[in-house]
């Protein structure tokens, strides 16, 4: 437990809190463990409602000011101290809003329903349309460059008692391909605290998003409507949580937190805003659900958080948005129909895997899905729509395997995710191999999803041994960045080797940054593993004008040298790329070993000796001999 508050702090890196508003939601502690029933008499008698608990505390509840506005920009110090005033109360937070935004490219354009053929297998209408699920070469696409999902459904796994959370502006659950598979019990909507998240009515469509979303992973098969999902016969739950002025820490913490034993795997393809000069992440109580839904959420198992790696196009990374570069989600990025990575696709080093938004060339060849009052659209894309597939393909992996734990549903999709086709459109990132032989690229992580092989090796799964954190080293001091060359530093580790956090075998590794520059966007850092495998843990960023707030302890982290042996010399190099001279410090480097002391995998079985798994048992096994 102490590790994970240690490692709480470190993640829980401030972000920029200047431009915040604040809002009419308050935070506020009661000082006992009063219940609900109280608490609603305490905002009654302050003139506040209570929307109810926070994370399911007897202590902590969520109170909203209805006279209040939803956005100003100083503190309502009276509303706070009526609440202080409540003998009751131990202290009363306004919450901040901040914007989090839809990873949504080109979200307005809407379909009407076209009458097809019945194609063969399966029938549903649009299902020639969903050259994600299967690639024919249709629309220009490459074929077989998909999730090879029918590989998965002929294993008989379809997603059956797997429920997947769509966090998002609400999903139009009475959609007739939808509606037999929403999952009433675990939906809610905390943009208007009811149990109803039914997407709010605009004329332009603005809150289509996560009914889109929702039919990528969940629409029913075979019924003459739309197409189908990944997992057609897995339960979707809808949290309206993206569809207020301004997002707060509470809404986001409470939605990640929802029936964490009802809800498998949470779905969000949004976060900070991409526009290449924000930092930013989860904040308190978010960062709290998160961590007890990967500890205590599906009953001690783990809950799976699938995350769009961001539409910030080359100019962002996803490094520098905190809920993408968690350990704790798997970040997703995209692919479109030939194999190359779609214009609006980040890169970074965290993400784990990619799945596919829009076609190449003809606009009408998105993501074929759900979309509201019952209509269907090929329009749907950017990593939003990436990450629902992934989404549906885990849900496939949970049936196979109910026992899988969320560090199990990352080490399959490493092992099991392909090259296949994909390329980076403009040659910067290659693929590469790292220690053990994982080939993994800076824009792709491990490669696309394969629902097939993943469930096939789902079935064979052993949970993998237990983790343990190692913090490496520290270098602490001052350092200047020069203008023309590059600082190295350095960590010599034995990985805690002899003590009770020994890490032998790689997971994520992060590297916690705290450094300051004239121009924060033109700074790079590279971290290289003892085995040689180097990362670029922040690549520049032309728009980040930043010349003030840096990075504070940021945890960068690097999927790449997963599997690999942490003992040795680690290097940062931290440089600027710029035209014009800038000058800067960095002032702490601390490393972050995750993974296990047993060697992962040793007990499964090797079907195919050309397959990820074989390369690195084989790499494994013969280090065990040294
Ligand atoms: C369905 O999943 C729940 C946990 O989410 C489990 O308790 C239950 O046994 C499962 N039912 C079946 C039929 O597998
Ligand atoms: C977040 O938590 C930290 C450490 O527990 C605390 O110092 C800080 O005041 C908290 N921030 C907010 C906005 O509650
Ligand atoms: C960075 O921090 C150092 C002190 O550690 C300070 O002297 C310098 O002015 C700062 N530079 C910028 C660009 O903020
Ligand atoms: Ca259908
Ligand atoms: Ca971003």
């Amino acid at each position: 437990m102490l590790h994970l508050v240690a490692l709480m702090t470190l993640l829980a890196a401030s972000p920029l809190q200047s431009a915040d508003v604040f809002t009419n939601s308050f935070l506020v502690r009661l000082n006992g463990d009063h219940g609900e029933q109280a608490a609603r008499q305490v905002a009654q008698r302050a003139g506040f409602e209570s929307w109810g608990p926070v994370l399911g505390s007897n202590r902590d509840f969520h109170f909203v000011h209805r006279a209040l506005p939803h956005a100003r920009s100083k503190r309502s110090v009276p509303h706070t101290r009526r609440l202080k005033a409540d003998p009751m109360v131990q202290f009363a937070v306004q919450q901040s809003g901040f914007k989090r935004v839809k990873r949504g490219y080109n979200p307005l354009k809407v379909e009407n329903l076209v009458q097809l053929q019945p194609h063969e297998d399966p029938t549903d209408p649009y299902f020639p349309f969903q050259w994600y699920l299967k690639n024919t070469g249709q629309n220009g696409g490459k074929p077989k460059l998909d999730l090879n999902v029918e590989a998965a459904w002929a294993q008989g796994v379809t997603g059956k008692n797997v429920t997947t959370a769509i966090m998002d502006d609400g999903v139009d659950y009475m959609h007739p391909d939808l509606k037999f598979n929403y999952n009433a019990r675990a939906s809610y909507d905390f943009s208007s605290n009811d149990p109803f998240p039914y997407p709010r009515y605009t004329d332009d469509w603005f809150n289509s998003h996560g009914t889109r979303c929702a039919g990528e992973v969940a629409a029913a098969r075979d019924n003459k409507v739309c197409g189908v999902g990944v997992a057609y016969d897995s339960k979707i739950a809808g949290i309206r949580m993206l569809d207020q002025p301004y997002m707060t820490d509470l809404i986001e913490a409470n939605s990640m937190g929802h029936e964490p034993n009802l809800i498998d795997i949470y779905s969000a393809s949004w976060g900070p805003t991409d526009d290449g000069k924000t930092v930013d992440g989860p904040r308190n109580a978010t960062m709290r659900a998160i961590v007890r839904g990967v500890n205590e959420g599906r009953n001690g198992l783990g809950n799976i958080y699938v995350w769009a790696s961001g539409d910030g196009g080359e100019d962002d990374d996803c490094n520098c948005d905190g809920y993408a570069a968690s350990m704790w989600t798997v970040s997703i990025n995209s692919a479109i129909n030939d194999g190359q990575n779609a214009h609006y696709d980040e890169s970074c080093s965290s993400t784990l895997a990619s799945t596919f938004s829009n076609g190449a060339k003809d606009p009408n060849t998105g993501v074929a899905t759900t979309d509201l009052y019952g209509k269907c659209t090929t329009t749907h894309s950017g990593t939003s729509a990436a990450a629902p597939e992934a989404a549906g393909v885990f849900a496939l992996a949970l049936e196979a395997n109910p026992q899988l734990t969320w560090r199990d549903i990352q080490h399959l999709t490493v092992l099991t995710s392909k090259r296949n086709s994909l390329y980076d459109a403009k040659s910067r990132f290659h693929w590469t191999m790292n220690g053990v032989g994982l080939e993994f690229n800076h824009l792709f992580g491990f490669g696309v999803l394969d629902a097939g092989a993943m469930v096939a090796l789902a079935k064979q799964w052993k949970t993998v041994p237990a983790r343990y954190h190692c913090e490496a080293g520290s270098v602490t001091r001052t350092l200047p960045i020069p203008s023309k060359k590059s600082v190295v530093l350095k960590i010599e580790t034995n990985a805690c080797a002899g003590t009770d956090t020994q890490v032998s075998y790689l997971e994520h590794v992060q590297a916690v940054v705290t450094l300051n520059s004239s121009r924060r966007g033109d700074v790079e850092l590279f971290l290289t593993s003892p085995m040689g495998t180097k990362s670029m843990i922040l690549s520049k960023r032309p728009n980040d004008d930043d010349a003030h707030d840096g990075f504070t302890k940021w945890p960068f982290m690097t999927t790449h040298t997963w599997g690999e042996y942490p003992q040795g010399v680690w290097t940062i190099e931290v440089r600027f790329n710029s035209q014009t001279p800038q000058s800067g410090f960095i002032k702490e480097w601390t490393l972050m070993l995750h993974g296990t002391r047993d060697a992962p995998y040793s007990d499964l079985p090797v079907s195919d000796p050309h397959s990820k798994l074989a390369l690195v048992k084989k790499a494994h096994e013969e280090r065990k001999k040294i």
